[in-house]
Parts: structure tokens; C-alpha cells; sequence
């Protein structure tokens, strides 16, 4: 038993890279994080560039406080165990009756990452029902790895496009509908995509991506990520300051940094004749 989740729930997300329903967030607490969220993106002009959908924590007390969730980071060393940094956060949104879907794919590839440990976690702040294109998995697929095709297709949210080299109606696949406030975790190698949103609503989710303390960035010399929880005897990352109030100038600097290095990581070998986040 952990401190969140069962003994079952711990070998299922062993066996099956994946573990969801979570409960985290209030009604209440939800509709506060739409809100603002939803007030930065109007200051932005309807929707957030692309750069600042990634790594909000570092520039907005409320977000790194989600980051710094008690329940979360229980659940989180129930899986990675108690020394945790959290590399990045994204908001993957869709809008309502919109084609935007996510290619399947498996993240360890395209991150540098050295641990295939690294859990990701994904918040709705609206419904994700299967009508509304919420993840779904491939039970077990965090055991091996799948080649990927960059298909750069418009609709797709990747980076890339990417997309897995496989037949999917071979596969069994499952998926992970989350009600507005639960949480869904997922291990950086499971294969995972979501399709179009045709509900009247938007599909908000918020992911953010744990890994244990002993984690190396393989593709650049400098990353960044939050200490949320024990220590750090590694220093293999430079530590993200807290921001002490919502776009904090110190804060933009610091992201500013912090996305330029991701951008480096993220697309490292990729085609150069595409658009960058
Ligand atoms: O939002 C989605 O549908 C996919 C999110 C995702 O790829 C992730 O959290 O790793």
C-alpha cells in the first residue's frame, strides 16, 4: 500500500504503465485554475503562443502550486519513490468541435531523458470524455520501443506530428476518460494519443512530468526542472525558482532560458524547414 495508491493500483502501473482515475481537484478549485487560465489567454489575444503553453510553473504561482499538489506528489512517489523533480508542465488544449488531435507516440524519445521512470500526469480542468478526445493507452507498450514516423500533420498538437509505426487496429488499446478535476498517470514510454474534440466544450488538460532525482538531460548541457519534493544530491538540472507573483520579470527571464533550451531538446535532429514552437 502507498501513500495514495493500493498495492493493485502499484503493480497495475508496473504491468501496465498506466494507472487513472485520480481525484484531486474541487469544482471549486478547478473552475479557479480555468478562470485564470483562461484570463492569460485573453491577455494573449484569445490563445497562448506555443512557447508559453510549456513550463507555466515557472512563471505563475498558481500553476506551480498544482505542481506542488500534496495529493499529486504522494501518488507520484508511490511510483518513482520520495526524491522528485518535475521537468516541464503543458497545457494541451481543444478547442470544442475541433479536428486537433494528439498522434500516438511515446515521449522518452523526443525528451533526453536518462530515466525511463520519468511519470507523466495529466489534470482535467474541463470533462475529457472519449467524445471530447481525452488519452487513451497501450497497456504494456512502456516495455518496449515503437519507431515513429514526423508527419508534421497540421492538426496534430506534437511538435513533430508524430505518429507510432504501427497498425493500431492490431493493438488493444484503452481509454482514460477523466471527469473535470481527476488526474491519470502515465510512464514516459507508454504509447498514448487522443483524437478530435466534438463536444461543445473545450478539452483542457494540464500534464506535468515527474522523474526521480538521479534523471540526466542526454541532449543538452543545460535543462531545467523544480525540486517538489526531498532532495537532490544529483544537481544534474538547474533548479526553477518560485515565482512570487503571476509573470514576475525574474520569471520570464528564467523561462524565457528554460524554453529556449527545451526547444533545443525537443526538436534536436529534426526537420529545419518547419515552424519552432
Ligand atoms: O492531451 C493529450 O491528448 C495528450 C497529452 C500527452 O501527450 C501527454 O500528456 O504526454
Amino acid at each position: 500500500m502507498g501513500k495514495v495508491f493500493s498495492a493493485d493500483q502499484i503493480e497495475k502501473y508496473e504491468n501496465d504503465g498506466w494507472v487513472s482515475p485520480l481525484n484531486v481537484l474541487t469544482a471549486e478549485q478547478v473552475r479557479d485554475c480555468r478562470t485564470r487560465l483562461e484570463r492569460w489567454e485573453s491577455m494573449r489575444g484569445g490563445s497562448l503562443p506555443a512557447h508559453e503553453r510549456s513550463s507555466g510553473h515557472i512563471l505563475f504561482p498558481w500553476i506551480d502550486e498544482l505542481m506542488r499538489n500534496e495529493t499529486i506528489l504522494d501518488a507520484v512517489e508511490d511510483l518513482i519513490g520520495p526524491d522528485i523533480l518535475c521537468w516541464n508542465s503543458v497545457f494541451w488544449i481543444k478547442e470544442a468541435s475541433s479536428p486537433s488531435y494528439v498522434g500516438w507516440h511515446q515521449d522518452l524519445e523526443y525528451w533526453g531523458l536518462s530515466s525511463a521512470e520519468v511519470v507523466s500526469i495529466w489534470i482535467a480542468l474541463s470533462d475529457a470524455s472519449e467524445d471530447a478526445g481525452c488519452m487513451s493507452v497501450i497497456p504494456g507498450s512502456h516495455k518496449y520501443v515503437i519507431p515513429h514516423n514526423e508527419t508534421y500533420a497540421e492538426d496534430n498538437l506534437l511538435s513533430r506530428g508524430q505518429e507510432l509505426e504501427i497498425d493500431l487496429r492490431r493493438q488493444s488499446t484503452v481509454a482514460m476518460p477523466l471527469e473535470a478535476g481527476q488526474v491519470s498517470f502515465h510512464n514516459v514510454r507508454t504509447a498514448h494519443g487522443s483524437g478530435p474534440n466534438s463536444t461543445l466544450d473545450r478539452r483542457i488538460g494540464l500534464s506535468f512530468h515527474y522523474m526521480p532525482t538521479h534523471t540526466k538531460q542526454t541532449l543538452a548541457e543545460w535543462d531545467t526542472a523544480a525540486l517538489v519534493r526531498g532532495e537532490d544530491q544529483h544537481h544534474n538540472f538547474e533548479h526553477c525558482p518560485q515565482p512570487a507573483y503571476d509573470l514576475e520579470p525574474a520569471a520570464v527571464e528564467f523561462h524565457k532560458r528554460a524554453a529556449d533550451a527545451m526547444r533545443q531538446i525537443i526538436y534536436a535532429g529534426a526537420r529545419t524547414d518547419q515552424p519552432t514552437l
